[in-house]
């Protein structure tokens, strides 16, 4: 028999298969809660968990019902870091355990030395559940301190973690935009296991082979499509919108679901900028009306850049829907047509309030803001596009925008006025939530944007809420929700809430693009 050498890719699967199942028989052999919380907390960061989904609901379920002892309730760690891990995965836990370390309701000073109790506190907040006032105290508490901590600390990367946390708590992160920095980290860390280090580095290396090849792909769709020339005052970013879609469904299997979000999201972003900048206001009428009728024949009355427009629109509606149809026997062309007909209805409102220097009310500002921002319709894009069973009652039950998605695109809304006012307000656009604030009650842009940062906040709590009650949100599963909220989590990370001044084209800083998207880690 001939024997033929296998190709690299073989090995490299074979390589990688049996380091999962190395690192599987690993996870078995941990015994202790603790450690079994740790080595899960340190798989998600290393973009690993989605091998282990079983072991890990398993384990957790074990932990919610299981007993603690004594050295475990003094450690304000673990108590921490089983508090975050248990709500994230949907296992509801009081914060009762963390009043064994307050005295009169305030936290003990005396824990002001444990940095790394701090600093799992302080990630814990982040899961509080609207209402839960010693939660919020937990968070004014820690993140004052580890501020200080900074100055004091001498483990380097320790302090290098509190940065990183105090930036974005891990809630409002994607980790796998952050694997490489943690890989790094981790290689260095006491408890570091080979095996799980080698399986990361190597499962990085793949996932990004294959981004590549997908954003091959999706570079020939945009370059055919010639919008990049045609429409030169639109943005040209395809990397950028895979960028987006990456952060809300990375894994290997949901390639599809990145194909189509890459596309809407660059389209929508084109669309975005006729409305904002280059149309006149009695063109942007038009084609509202010409979309609202989906109207081919109609299509005659517009200006060719605005025809270019309109049928790269069908045709991706078109190719989504057969695509759909074929692979889940259900039509979505009527739903698909609502979601871009309720968008341009709130382009349009803005390009009104723009064109005769109508200033909203914040109120009435993210009324339209949270639909105009584009939210909704990737999220329910990216149900279409991710379910395994597309039910008629999901769709139409997310299409009422129940108050979960709502408050999520509200966040999603304010993060990104955050980041691209400033470049707005200069170029000529209706003011942001920051700017309406500011005229409806005098304060400066510091103490705006510090409202909003706290209304955000605040809004995350309310979504924590509503994913543990039961009426809210019953038809969504806890895994599509955490889809949903992986897209203003893109938000937070591409944003860099707490930065300003970024132009539009800028967002997505080119440093981490490369990091993710170009260079492998060395073997
Ligand atoms: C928003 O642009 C923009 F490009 C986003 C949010 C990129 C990704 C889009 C989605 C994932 C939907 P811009 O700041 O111009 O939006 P507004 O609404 O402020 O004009
Ligand atoms: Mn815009
Ligand atoms: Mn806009
Ligand atoms: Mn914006
Ligand atoms: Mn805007």
């Amino acid at each position: 028999m001939k024997v033929t050498k296998p190709k690299q890719g073989e090995a490299i699967d074979a390589r990688a298969s049996a380091l999962r199942e190395e690192v599987r028989m690993i996870f078995k052999n941990v015994v202790e809660p603790l450690d079994q919380l740790e080595l899960i907390d340190q798989l998600q960061r290393l973009g690993l968990d989605y091998h282990f989904h079983d072991e890990i609901n398993r384990t957790l379920k074990n932990i919610h019902t299981g007993q603690k002892n004594e050295t475990w309730e003094k450690d304000l760690h673990a108590t921490a870091l089983e508090f975050r891990l248990l709500r994230q995965h949907g296992h509801h836990i009081s914060p009762e355990g963390f009043k064994r370390f307050t005295e009169n309701g305030s936290f003990n000073k005396g824990i002001r030395a444990d940095v790394q109790g701090l600093l799992s506190l302080y990630e814990a907040s982040y899961f509080s559940i609207d209402g839960e006032s010693l939660m919020d105290e937990a968070w004014s508490f820690t993140s004052n301190l580890l501020k200080d901590c900074l100055e004091n600390t001498v483990d380097l990367d320790l302090q290098m973690r509190v940065i990183n946390a105090l930036e974005l708590p891990l809630q409002w992160r994607i980790p796998r935009f952050d694997a490489k920095w943690y890989i790094n980290l981790y290689q260095k860390s006491g408890d570091m296991i080979p095996a799980v280090l080698a399986f990361a580095k190597l499962d990085f290396n793949i996932r990004q082979a294959l981004n590549q090849e997908e954003l091959k792909d999706l570079s020939r769709w945009w370059s055919k499509l010639g919008m990049g020339e045609k429409l030169p005052f639109a943005r040209d970013r395809l990397v950028a919108s895979f960028f987006w879609s990456l952060g809300i469904t990375g894994e290997p299997h949901h390639r599809y679901c990145r194909e189509v979000l890459t596309k809407i999201i660059e389209l929508i972003g084109v669309y975005d900028d006729v409305y904002d900048v280059y149309g006149t206001l009695d063109e942007l009428e038009l084609f509202t009306d010409v979309v609202q009728r989906w109207d081919i024949n109609a299509m005659k009355e517009l200006p060719d850049y605005m025809k270019l427009c309109f049928l790269s629109l069908i045709s991706v509606v078109n190719e989504t829907t057969y695509d759909i149809l074929r692979d889940h026997n259900i039509d979505t062309f009527p739903h698909q047509k609502k979601w871009f007909n309720d968008l341009f209805e709130r382009y349009i409102v803005e390009a009104r309030w723009y064109n005769s220097g109508y200033h909203p009310t914040l109120e009435e500002y993210l009324k339209n803001g949270f639909v105009s921002i584009g939210g909704p319709i990737v999220m329910l894009y990216s149900y279409i596009c991710t379910e395994d069973q597309i039910k008629k009652e999901d769709l139409e039950f997310n299409e009422d925008l129940p108050d979960i998605v709502r408050l999520a695109c509200e966040i999603f809304r304010l993060s990104d006025d955050y980041g691209t006012s400033s470049a707005e307000l200069k170029r000529g656009d209706v003011p942001s939530s920051i700017h309406c604030y500011m005229s409806e009650t005098g304060v400066s842009e510091e103490v705006s944007r510090e409202h909003m940062m706290n209304l955000i906040r605040k809004k995350w709590a309310q979504i924590n809420k509503l994913r543990f009650s039961k009426e809210n949100n019953n038809s969504l599963s806890w895994s599509f929700v955490d889809i949903m909220l992986n897209l203003i989590r893109a938000g937070h990370c591409l944003y860099n809430a707490g930065d300003d001044g970024f132009s539009v084209e800028d967002v997505v800083a080119k440093d981490t693009l490369v990091s993710l998207l170009v260079e492998p880690i060395p073997l």
